[in-house]
């Protein structure tokens, strides 16, 4: 064994060990060139991606950037070490008695590194498991202290850090984005007056009323307990049961078989703080408020059939959209708006504003833009960021304060409470992404994974020998606004919280053709998942006090007739509402750009080079990425077989179908075309880009696959298909101007039939 070490130390090749006795520092290594010259251009690539990834953090990006910067490690030009700071010599072989001996105990580097490996996962969040987060600013666009002392609205274009994380809700953490959920749309505002979280949703309403009930409702939703399915998925019996007994749940129901739930981009939907929630100024007067995001790009969805099969292709789809999307420069952005009303106004509403259930139609008290959100900086460790993120509604700022929402206030215990065992203790909030910027000086001490150095000896209050310090802030600091409160303590709702259906009707009624035609569908395919008749009978029933059509389409889908309505407990006073146009994700088209939309072009050997030259430099200049397809990677050759100017695949048609782009363009080229009209997947990838309702160019000899693969030149209406684009070669400019527009407008829901002819 002497003589093995000896010759070990001296000759350290020997036993397969890389390294030697001189510190190595090994080359970054080369990253792969971008394939294609269009991924040069700064787009979203993942040649930039992956550029990215051994860069060091900007320091002072914004503000929090600034907090985590102490925290912040880059082993670049660093050894190994262990834990405790020790250099490792060795980080391939366990310390062994004898070669083929057993492994000593006294490995203490082995032992560590094991310990440390087997307790690297923490518990999951018990909703919103699956999430992506980033960081930015919030940027207030005038002074609001006539209205809120909070600290993000003091001041004209004052900015505010902020994280933000986006998730879905009944997923474990490694399920797939695009399922049909509701997604969370949770900010943490880092404020100099301490963290202010506004912990929301996608959709203004919820399932139920009362905190009571969200074991319940969760454990509904999540997978049955005997057999741990379905993943990530909402319908199944033991959901459409317990909803099915609660009328209240009917309004979000609604919402979440709409196109809501199965967004496009995190970066595309809308955030609602859904609660109602008190603004109060510094002389103390207060108003109501809800608060909505809106993002700049537009409200876009998918196509259910669209958003499964994403879900195989690439399960982390919102996920790298989001990411991709800020690492090219285009920081998503979203308006903060707020909705204001007195509390004289809210008894004179026909509904409660307490009552999580309703909205505040804009019709009633319209939306004031005060700022926006703009999310700039990926975050540099998902673990030690995103996940370890923890946001609780009972982390507010003087200036915003709570209402008796019995839905909030049970939030406001609930979520300090999941920190407890989620991140191991009740220090969660020193953990580099909690803690806030503003100081924290308290008398609270010690704990689990304590970080903080008290100094002194005093750790209570009142104290003389510490100087009184810390001392209490008097009217600088948190005062809760004194609502006054009489009332018999009693397990009870108010009487307004019992009619459930006056705006699920007003949802419905406020729906395109389309919108409704796909929440037909989507509770159609939830139902038929059902097992047990009685459930599925049951909510049509509900639906049934909703609205006739909605209710007989559903029935006749699942094969049977439409039950008696619900019963309604008691007499309820149902009040009547025009239809609210903001309601539709129509009334938020976006700006019409296509920057950051992935473009699908498809080719092969034979492509019309220079054709191909002028689409990717057209798409790029409007921001979009356009992508280059071939059946394999490699060169892609011009006409005659010549080599096409290093154009090169970006990915195959078989790796990235067509669920994964926003559009599709088939480039000329008579060969190119012959041989794509062969492929299947081609022909399928175009099939799947016209059933999703997407633009499609193509340019001359490409047509020919268009007639392969099937597709009606006219709508099902017999109009004109505006995104189904066909030129001649010498129109590529017209025909580009045209797609462009196509693809920064709504998709053309009118091809669609039941079942698709496609
Ligand atoms: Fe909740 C997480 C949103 C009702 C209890 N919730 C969580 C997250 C979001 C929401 C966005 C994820 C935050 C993150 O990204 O870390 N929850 C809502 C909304 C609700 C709502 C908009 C209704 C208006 N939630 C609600 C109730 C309770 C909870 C009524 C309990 C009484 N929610 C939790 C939780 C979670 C959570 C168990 C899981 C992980 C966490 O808090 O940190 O405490």
């Amino acid at each position: 064994l002497a003589a093995a070490v000896t010759h070990n130390a001296s000759k350290p090749d020997e036993f397969l060990r890389p390294g030697d006795d001189t510190p190595h520092i090994p080359d970054a290594g080369t990253i792969a060139a971008p394939a294609s010259p269009q991924a040069t251009a700064g787009t979203v690539s993942e040649a930039i991606v992956s550029d990215k990834t051994g860069g060091a953090a900007t320091p002072g990006y914004n503000a929090v950037g600034g907090n985590l910067d102490r925290v912040r490690v880059d082993s670049g030009r660093q050894a190994l070490t262990t834990n405790q700071g020790v250099a490792v010599a060795d980080n391939q072989n366990s310390l062994k008695a004898g070669v083929r001996g057993p492994t000593a105990l006294e490995d203490f580097i082995l032992r560590e590194k094991i310990t440390h490996f087997d307790h690297e996962r923490i518990p999951e969040r018990v909703v919103h498991a699956r999430g992506s987060g980033a960081h930015g600013y919030f940027e207030c666009y005038k002074d609001l202290s006539a209205l809120t002392r909070a600290a993000p609205f003091a001041g004209d274009g004052k900015r505010t850090p902020v994280f933000a994380r986006f998730s879905t809700v009944a997923g474990g953490a490694g399920s797939a984005d695009t399922v049909r959920d509701v997604r969370g749309f949770a900010v943490k505002f880092y404020t100099d007056e301490g963290n202010w979280d506004l912990v929301g949703n996608n959709i203004p309403v919820f399932f139920i009323q009362d905190a009571m009930k969200f074991p319940d409702l969760v454990h509904a939703l999540k997978p049955e307990p005997h057999f741990g399915m379905p993943q990530a998925s909402s319908a199944h019996d033991t959901f459409w049961d317990f909803v099915s007994l609660m009328p209240e749940s009917t309004h979000m129901l609604l919402w979440q078989m709409s196109d809501r739930a199965i967004p496009r981009s995190y970066r595309m939907m809308q955030g609602f703080g859904v609660h109602t929630f008190r603004l109060v100024n510094a002389a103390g007067e207060s108003a109501f408020c809800k608060f909505h995001w809106t993002p700049l790009a537009g409200t876009h969805a998918l196509a259910w059939d669209e958003a499964v099969k994403i879900g195989g292709a690439d399960p982390d789809f919102h996920r790298r959209d989001l990411w991709e999307a800020i690492e090219s420069g285009h920081a998503p952005e979203w308006e903060l708006s707020l909705q204001v009303f007195s509390e004289e106004q809210a008894e004179g509403f026909d509904f409660d504003v307490l009552d999580p259930t309703k909205l505040v139609p804009e019709e009633l008290v319209p939306l004031t833009p005060v700022g926006k959100m703009v999310l700039n900086r990926n975050p540099d460790n998902f673990f030690a960021e995103t996940e370890q993120i923890a946001f609780c509604t009972a982390h507010i700022v003087p200036g915003i304060d709570f209402s008796n929402d019995p839905l909030l206030q049970g939030r406001i215990h609930s979520y300090l409470d999941t920190q407890i065992s989620r991140l191991g203790g009740v220090n969660f909030h020193e953990l580099p992404i909690n803690a806030p910027l503003a100081p924290v000086h308290n008398n609270q001490r010690d704990g689990m994974h304590r970080q903080a150095v008290h100094r002194g000896r005093v750790s209570y209050e009142p104290n003389s020998l510490g100087g009184g310090c810390p001392f209490q802030a008097g009217s600088a600091g948190f005062t809760s606004f004194p609502q006054p409160v009489e009332g018999d303590k009693v397990r009870a709702k108010p009487e307004k919280f019992a009619e459930h259906y006056a705006q699920a009707r007003m949802f419905w009624n406020s729906q395109s053709t389309a919108e409704q035609r796909h929440i037909i569908k989507a509770f159609r395919f939830e139902l038929t998942r059902v097992q047990t008749p009685a459930i599925r009978e049951r909510v049509v029933s509900l639906l049934a006090n909703v609205d006739e059509f909605l209710a007989g389409s559903v029935a006749e889908g699942l094969g049977f007739a439409v039950p008696d309505p619900a019963p309604e407990i008691g007499p309820v006073v149902r009040p009547v509402y025009a239809p609210s146009p903001a309601l539709s994700l129509t009334a938020y088209p976006g700006d019409g750009s296509i920057r950051t939309r992935r473009i699908a072009i498809l080719t092969t050997d034979g492509v019309d080079v220079a054709a191909l030259s002028r689409i990717c430099d057209v798409l790029l200049q409007q921001g979009a990425v356009p992508r280059v397809l071939a059946p394999t990677l490699g060169a892609v050759k011009g006409a005659g077989g010549k080599p096409a100017g290093g154009w090169q695949a970006d990915i195959t048609i078989e790796a990235a179908p067509s669920a994964l782009y926003d559009a599709l363009i088939i480039a000329p080229g008579e060969a190119s075309t012959t041989s794509l009209c062969e492929n299947g997947l081609a022909v399928e990838f175009v099939k799947d880009q016209y059933r999703h309702c997407k633009p499609i160019l193509v340019i001359d000899t490409g047509a020919d696959l268009l007639d392969r693969a099937g597709l009606p030149a006219v709508l099902p209406t017999g109009d004109a298909d505006f995104s189904l684009i066909n030129v001649s070669a010498d129109q590529l400019d017209e025909g580009l101007a045209q797609f462009i527009q196509a693809v920064g407008g709504p998709r053309e829901l009118d091809r669609e039939t039941d079942p698709p002819v496609v």
